[in-house]
């Protein structure tokens, strides 16, 4: 297609002497016909109302000038205020100096068909008719014009095309414009060297005062042209973003406005890098910390029996496995681990996942599909209703660590093809835990698979740390899912059940099978960790000593804390109020972060103090004592 059959096509309608809309497209003469009665029916179908003229016009230009689109950055105000605010500032930030006398001159733009054309620096109109001030009209999305559509209203793209050719006109520096049309909030300042930035919110919903004011600099014997240009040269822009026709907040500007809703709730998160090892303490911008949310209850991650046996496997098979494990990813140290784990847990076999939450959520989905039903404890890890979600079956939560409202929801279930049952072994953010006799009875009468994740309670629970089932003197449940990464000090996950469960998962637990297998250091250190836990059962009586020392000290403090485990939460409830005691706490010392919603329920933030075998007792102490301080500081209920 040539420029030379393109044909800018005009429409503008009124009622009276009142102007009611104006379009314009420029395209193939072949699509000359249906864009005149496209705009034809936009000025029919205005929101302003039934107009009584129509005016079209078609006329084909005798030159036209391509540009490339102004780039566009999107701002998300929540205000008019700070919108016209952050207007102000792009002016100024672009060299022009008298930014708020020029928004000043903003209401007496309202009036105008068009644009006032002032000059930037002494601030005189230079528009020659001042009732109408100056229109750049002929210009056109290339893209569209090249595909000869008429597109539908879109007043992003209309508006970054006239803002391209304006900034492209002689002497104009910058344009700053907000909407006339009452339902749209949306304005923008652009400038030659600054592009195209869009305000979300410019003006008051349901305002129908808009206009636009054009900024020139350089001599007054160049303006003619600069309008000349403005009202007559056709103009087609190449590249205009694509943007959905009444977004009024792009991709990105989405995502700016989640963050600073989530920092207004004292929600918002980042990632901290310590400067030492974690252990019983570590180092955090320079300063010693004791740590108290490592879930590394054994300190066996440092522990050097662990460390030799990661580096000798690395020396011995490499850092990474290089493929899954049913291709290439399958290492002696991966069957050996699998063996070792299904003896420490005493079943017949075990899997190892790359994470504890991929075991969770590969266990759940391979366990039960649409028709089937999953019974899931309400205060559940995320990974565990992450494997619920995926699987597609329904799931019916119960009460949490109330077995018999699991007994009576399980008993409605009979009509599915297969029940499943699933809890926390220790809740993570509790630290209370399952009483597994009775659920594992429940589940057995009424032919559910039970499932338990033993995350928390492996090197912790029993008195030698094998779990509840130890810790009960009971049977094991059906499934038993747990993770290298606590205790075990390394990193992965793993399940152990029976040699036709953990067949069943090789065959079907996706996050198993499309994984890179654990690199063989994880594996190996994992292995010669619970060898250290199987060899030294006094480290996991020291952690339950340190866990009671703890307790007991802060009750002389006035907390009474409840836990089965070595995980103690300390109530605080208010996001914010937590946020400010970890700080402080981290000022005095001491490593703990506040848990806050997602993670617990909203308006139940909290500290979550995770205790080690390797803390001091006079760590502990003092940990005590200023966790007190700081939650009465905080006015918090403990
Ligand atoms: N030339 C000069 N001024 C014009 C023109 C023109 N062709 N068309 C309109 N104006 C003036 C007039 O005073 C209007 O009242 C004012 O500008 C606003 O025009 O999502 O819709 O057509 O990034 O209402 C901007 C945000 C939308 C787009 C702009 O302007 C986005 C808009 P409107
Ligand atoms: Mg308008």
């Amino acid at each position: 297609m040539s420029d030379g059959s393109l044909f800018s096509v005009k429409m503008r309608a009124s009622r009276g002497s009142e102007h009611v809309s104006g379009a314009e497209r420029i395209v193939p003469s072949s699509a000359a016909p249906r864009t005149a009665a496209a705009l034809v029916t936009r000025a029919l179908t205005h929101s302003k109302g039934m107009p009584d003229f129509i005016n079209v016009k078609l006329e084909r230009p005798s030159s036209i000038v391509r540009l490339k689109s102004l780039p566009v950055t999107t701002h998300a105000t929540r205000t008019p205020e700070e919108g016209m605010t952050l207007a102000a500032e792009l002016l100024a930030k672009d060299g022009i100096g008298r930014v708020a006398e020029i928004m000043a001159k903003f209401a007496e733009t309202y009036v105008l068909r068009g644009a006032m054309l002032l000059d930037a620096d002494t601030l005189e109109r230079l528009d020659p008719n001042p009732e109408r001030g100056v229109r750049a009209t002929c210009m056109d999305d290339a893209d569209s014009t090249l595909k000869g559509v008429p597109s539908a209203k879109n007043h992003f793209a209309e508006a970054i095309v006239l803002a391209t050719k304006v900034q492209n006109a002689p002497g104009i520096i910058a344009e700053i414009c907000v909407s006339d049309d009452p339902d749209y909030t949306t304005g923008y300042v652009a400038t030659r060297s600054l592009g195209y930035h869009r305000i979300t919110n410019i003006k008051e919903h349901g305002s129908p005062l808009g206009g636009r004011i054009f900024l020139y600099r350089g001599p007054r014997s160049n303006v003619t042209e600069t309008i000349r240009f403005l009202e007559q040269q056709a103009v087609l822009v190449e590249d205009v973003p694509a943007i959905s026709a009444d977004a009024t907040t792009d991709r990105f500007a989405s995502i700016a406005e989640e963050r600073s809703i989530r920092a207004e709730r004292g929600l918002l998160r980042s990632c901290r890098t310590l400067d030492a090892p974690t252990g019983p303490t570590t180092r955090i911008d320079g300063r010693d910390v004791v740590v108290l949310s490592s879930n590394d209850y054994l300190d066996l991650a440092n522990d050097p029996a662990v460390v030799s046996a990661a580096a000798n496997a690395a020396r011995q098979w490499g850092a990474g496995s290089g493929g899954s494990r049913l291709t290439t990813g399958t290492q002696p140290p991966h069957v050996a681990l699998e063996e070792h784990l299904a003896r420490f847990k005493g079943t017949e076999s075990a899997l190892v996942f790359p994470t504890g939450y991929m075991a969770n959520v590969g266990v759940i989905s391979a366990l039960v599909r649409k028709g089937d039903v999953i019974l899931s404890d309400e205060l559940n890890h995320a990974s565990i209703i992450d494997g619920c979600r995926l699987s597609g079956a329904d799931v019916v939560i119960y009460a949490h660590n109330d077995l018999s409202d699991l007994e009576r929801k399980i008993s409605s279930c009979r009509g599915y093809r297969r029940r499943v049952a699933v809890s926390d072994a220790v809740f993570s953010m509790d630290g209370d835990m399952l009483d597994l006799p009775r659920f594992i009875d429940i589940c057995r009468r009424n032919d559910a698979f039970s499932v338990i994740d033993e995350a928390h309670a492996t090197g912790v629970i029993g008195a030698t740390g094998h779990g509840l089932s130890e810790h009960f003197s009971c049977p094991h449940p059906d499934v038993i899912v747990g993770t290298l990464s606590k205790a075990l000090g390394s990193t992965g996950g793993f399940v152990c059940a029976s040699r036709m469960m953990v067949e069943h998962f090789i065959n079907s637990a996706r996050s198993f099978i499309f994984s890179t297998a654990s690199g063989a250091p994880a594996m190996a250190a994992a292995d010669a960790a619970l060898t250290v836990i199987e060899s030294q059962p006094e480290r996991v009586a020291a952690l339950r000593e340190n866990v009671r020392f703890f307790k007991s000290e802060l009750a002389r403090h006035g907390i009474e804390a409840h836990t089965d485990s070595a995980i103690v939460p300390i109530r605080i409830g208010d996001e914010r109020l937590a946020l400010q005691a970890a700080d402080e706490l981290l000022k005095r010392g001491f490593l703990i972060p506040a848990i806050r919603y997602p993670t617990v329920k909203r308006g139940e933030a909290r500290l979550r103090v995770a205790i080690m075998s390797s803390h001091g007792k006079d760590d502990l102490a003092r940990a005590a004592e200023s966790i007190a301080a700081a939650c009465t500081r905080h006015q918090s209920a403990v």
